[in-house]
């Protein structure tokens, strides 16, 4: 079907192709640097893993150096419409240096943010607090031991200022997102004593303010982890209250929450509290398995939210998935055209009439629309957009993604 044809098929539920086509160039989503590697980053590693985090499969071409992991970025954003961010990892360094995480440095981070400046993009931070030796008991921010939290509070506190001066160099604040692993195997017996103590550093960590047109911070909760089934110390609630009580953005990740729970019926509860709201939108598969994510109902339902609850002007957008078992430039290449194609189904939506006939209690018209609406010309619309953005859509595509995986999947 022709777009035109789309056009007015939309426009006879009232609906603007247009309108809906500027809002999507309009979203930013926040790609994750972490898919690229397997969540290995650039740090000269004495082989720790942990935190729960793991990408399993080993499909040839990971990006082992910096340069690798921003060619693959810049073949990756050229396959995806619209002008993005990435999201990048403090473990994701580029420098000829070992810091230890409490010694990084914005200079550590210079070539990457020289590289966004050239390619037009924002970035977003993260501070890394697993993967280390001094995270080895799963306890980082809320460990018994001063000292060990000192260091990490140390790590936090460089974090904000690198994504402050990063903010203030691409001149578009940087999210911040603070998640730490920390919880315990077994039950323990004192779970109040750690999460005052995660209370206590985190304020410690971010004590001295920061501008928020150049960088916000966030909390990131989790349900449980490999390692940390019994308790997880930065809780739903923990976080919950923490945000709300020091004025953060909070950080709900798809995968963090029970696997029945429908994560985008948070988001119009928790905008009544929170100022701003970071996504790590993932696809978890009986757990926070962060499987690549689809056009799924998961995903459409919280673009949905966004949309009908107006929440895009204070929602950043980022993704948390990783597969190693696939190219890792497709998994990202599919996985945000995915959540764009989420939004664009959202934005194309008759929201006056749906709500119109759900205020009127008329749940019978509600469902009539919501589903003859799903055989509307979404295809061409998408196809329209990709088209004027100058990326490639369909058959296309398939053979693009192939080309460059064939490119790289000679690296050892
Ligand atoms: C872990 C969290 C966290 C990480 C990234 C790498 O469960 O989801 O967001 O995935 O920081
Ligand atoms: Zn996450």
């Amino acid at each position: 079907m022709s777009y035109d044809s789309a056009k007015a098929a939309f426009a006879e539920w009232g609906v603007d192709t247009e309108t809906a086509l500027s809002r999507l160039a309009d979203i930013p989503i926040s790609m994750h640097c972490w898919q690229g590697d397997d969540v290995v980053g650039f740090e000269t590693k004495s082989g720790h893993s942990g935190g729960g985090i793991q990408a399993t499969g080993n499909h040839p071409g990971r990006a082992r150096t910096p340069d690798e992991l921003r060619a693959d970025l810049e073949f990756s954003y050229g396959m995806i419409p619209g002008n993005h961010r990435l999201n990048l990892h403090a473990c994701y360094l580029d420098t000829d240096q070992n810091p230890d995480r409490d010694e990084i440095e914005f200079s550590h981070f210079a070539p990457w943010v020289d590289w966004a400046k050239g390619q037009g993009l924002g970035l977003d931070f993260n501070p890394t607090f697993f993967a280390h030796e001094k995270a080895d008991d799963n306890l980082t921010l809320s460990h018994p031991d001063a000292g060990i939290r000192e260091f990490w509070i140390e790590h936090g506190k460089r974090s904000r200022d690198i994504a402050a001066q990063i903010g203030a160099a691409l001149g578009s604040p940087a999210v911040n997102n603070v998640w730490v692993p920390d919880g315990y195997k077994d039950t323990p017996v004192d779970r109040m004593a750690p999460r005052q103590r995660l209370e206590q550093s985190l304020d410690q960590m971010m004590a001295t303010s920061h501008d928020n047109g150049l960088m916000l911070d966030a909390v990131e909760s989790k349900l449980f982890g490999i390692g940390v089934e019994a308790c997880t110390v930065g809780s739903h609630e923990f976080y919950m209250g923490y945000a709300i009580r020091r004025g953060t953005l909070l950080c709900l990740d798809m995968g963090h929450f029970h696997p029945t729970e429908n994560v985008a019926d948070k988001l119009s509860s928790v905008a009544l509290s929170v100022g701003e709201i970071l996504l790590h939108v993932s696809r978890p598969m009986r757990w926070d398995s962060d499987h690549v994510i689809l056009l799924d109902d998961a995903i459409m339902q919280m673009a949905q939210e966004l949309v009908s609850a107006d929440l895009l002007y204070r929602t950043h957008i980022g993704l948390d998935f990783f597969d190693a078992t696939i190219s890792r430039t497709a998994a990202w290449v599919i996985g945000t055209r995915n959540m764009q194609k989420a939004l664009l189904r959202a934005l194309l939506a008759p929201w006056k009439q749906l709500k119109l006939a759900e205020a009127n209690l008329d749940y019978t018209t509600r469902l009539v629309v919501t589903e003859e609406i799903k055989d509307l010309p979404y295809g061409a619309v998408w196809a329209e957009f990709c088209e004027r953005m100058e990326v490639a859509s369909g058959k296309s595509l398939v053979s693009d993604l192939n080309r460059y995986q064939q490119s790289v999947a000679a690296r050892g």
